[in-house]
């Protein structure tokens, strides 16, 4: 490989022009290549609708060393398979890498299709480097030697170690340049005018078992320094015209001691926010905190509740209770927060009941604080083979049944996954343990749910639409007659509610 190897990185389509965010795996790589003398091009299928074309004109034109693909599971995976095919067809020599939460959760999957030379597990700062420096001769000693890295030797599939994860301040803001002008990913949101997508920190310190974000990182955190995030604020304030922040950060409040600083830098741009956070962690907030958080303008937390099961919580590790659920949507209300509760319903055990309980609970913590928005997914665990290394011989997961009593067999190839089926499941939507009424008493009592209590993210329906459709579905939501809301169905039609769940904010 020449001294300045160049790589095509492609975000394939995952959702709307609209809702494009800064595709920050894709940054973060870049500026990784250019630290390492290498030169790459990012071609970002959220805004460039025609991306697969546009990758291949890329590649015609220009001499590319290699091509990098991020996947995530669900809905990326068939644009990511439609362009990793294409490319293998046309230009055969190319080595094709996949990184992201597919091929980190499922590298036997990724490397099972031809078109699929390289799986990077985890964080890729070091690891794609590495790899395109060691590609020119493809020396299998120097792939050996890379951690973090999946591949093929012969007609075997070969996992490297673990790499550790970092996040080194190498001084200076992501490359966002390289977006052409990175102004038109800022979008009006309930937040602002101008909304950023911008991630802090790297990671969670927890393992809860069922969470993609476990599995990639193992229980592993790392914090930005405060000078850094003052940086990176200043740019996408000052420079880039951003007058609020949605953090990606997995979980956003880590420990209070190392959190302050970063909230002191936050309170001093005023930027109202919205973030991923845990309910024990608000709970704990000291009154100190709390200032600096009402002073920095956090507007909206994301809690995942889970259940109100207590039992349940603690198998999946997730190390809160269902009443700190409780108490904190009464915290957030007294400071001025919106919870976005999350909820994962239809466990494969006690599936009706276990729902049945949770829309009982939803009820419940909505008398508390009305405000609380709630998102209901369906429970669905990951496969064992995906679970962190560390965590997956700990406690190994209870074998999981469809409806037909035959145990479930995860797919094996990444066009298995991209089935409409499986598309469900990583998106948490359904599960083979669901049958057709529970399916639908879910969806009635979302549909009931979301028209009396129209989100406060959906900027798109007038207000008049919300006050209507909340006032229509006002009878069903008290007497608990969620069955078959057609009229709501109908209007919601013509009124399209936003799901936050399907765009992000
Ligand atoms: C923004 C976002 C989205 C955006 C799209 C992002 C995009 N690609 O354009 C939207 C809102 C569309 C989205 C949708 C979904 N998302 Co999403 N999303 C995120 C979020 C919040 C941030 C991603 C991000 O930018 N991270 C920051 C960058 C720097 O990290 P990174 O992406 O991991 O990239 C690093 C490595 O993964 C790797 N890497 C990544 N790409 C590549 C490529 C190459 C070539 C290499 C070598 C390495 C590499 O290197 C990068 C730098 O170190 C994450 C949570 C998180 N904090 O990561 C969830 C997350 C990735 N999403 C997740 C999921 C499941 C989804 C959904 C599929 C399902 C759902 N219900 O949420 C939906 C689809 C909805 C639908 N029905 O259409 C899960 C994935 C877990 C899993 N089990 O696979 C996450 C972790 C959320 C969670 N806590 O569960 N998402
Ligand atoms: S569910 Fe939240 S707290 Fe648990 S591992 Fe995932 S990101 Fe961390």
């Amino acid at each position: 490989m020449t001294d300045a190897a160049r790589t095509l990185l492609i975000n394939p389509t995952i959702t709307s022009r609209r809702s494009a965010r800064f595709p920050l795996s894709l940054l973060h790589l870049a500026a990784a290549l250019e630290r390492s003398g290498n030169d790459s091009r990012i071609i970002d299928g959220n805004v460039d609708r025609d991306f697969v074309n546009d990758a291949l004109r890329a590649l015609e034109e220009g001499a590319f060393d290699a091509v990098g693909v991020s996947v995530m599971g669900g809905p990326q995976l068939a644009p990511a398979i439609a362009v990793s095919s294409v490319i293998r067809a046309r230009f055969p020599a190319v080595p094709i890498v996949w990184g992201g939460y597919f091929p980190t959760l499922n590298p036997d999957a990724a490397l099972a299709a031809p078109y699929v030379d390289y799986a990077v597990r985890g964080q890729a700062g070091e690891t794609l480097p590495e790899l395109i420096a060691a590609l020119g001769g493809r020396a299998e000693a120097k792939l050996a030697a890379i951690g973090g890295l999946s591949w093929k030797q012969g007609g075997a599939v070969v996992h490297n170690p673990n790499r550790r994860f970092t996040l080194a301040d190498h001084g200076r803001v992501l490359p966002y340049d390289k977006l052409g002008d990175p102004r038109r990913y800022l979008a009006r949101t309930y937040l602002g005018r101008r909304t950023v997508a911008h991630q802090a920190s790297v990671g969670c310190r927890f393992r809860c078992t069922f969470c993609g974000v476990a599995a990639m990182f193992g229980g592993t955190t790392v914090l930005p320094a405060a000078q850094q995030l003052e940086r990176d604020l200043g740019y996408l304030k000052h420079t880039l015209g951003a007058d609020s922040v949605q953090y990606f950060d997995n979980n956003f409040f880590d420990r209070e001691r190392d959190m302050l600083p970063l909230l002191e830098v936050m309170a001093r741009f005023e930027m109202p926010w919205w973030c991923f956070a845990r309910a024990d962690a608000l709970l704990n907030l000291s009154e100190q905190a709390w200032k600096l958080v009402r002073k920095s303008r956090l507007r909206m937390a994301y809690i995942g509740a889970e259940s109100p099961n207590g039992q349940m919580l603690k198998e999946i590790r997730k190390g809160t209770r269902p009443d700190q659920t409780m108490a904190v949507v009464e915290l957030c209300r007294r400071h001025g927060v919106i919870p976005e509760l999350s909820f994962m319903v239809a466990p494969p055990e006690n599936t009706a009941e276990e729902t049945e309980h949770t829309f009982e609970f939803i009820r419940a913590l909505k008398r508390v604080n009305p405000q609380s928005e709630v998102v209901i997914y369906v429970y669905t665990p990951l496969p064992e083979n995906s679970r962190h290394e560390q965590d997956r011989a700990r406690r190994p997961a209870k074998p999981l049944f469809g409806l037909d009593g035959e145990p479930v067999a995860f797919p094996t190839t990444p066009e298995e996954w991209a089935q409409p089926r499986w598309v469900d499941y990583t998106c948490h939507a359904d599960a083979p343990w669901l049958d057709d009424r529970l399916r639908r008493r879910i969806r009635d009592f979302v549909t009931v749910l979301r028209c009396r209590f129209p989100t406060v993210q959906d900027l798109r329906s007038p207000p008049w639409a919300k006050r209507s459709l909340s006032a229509m579905a006002l009878w069903r939501y008290r007497y608990g007659r969620y069955d078959r809301p057609w009229e709501l169905e109908l209007a919601n039609r013509l009124v399209r509610l936003r799901m936050p769940q399907v765009s992000g904010l």
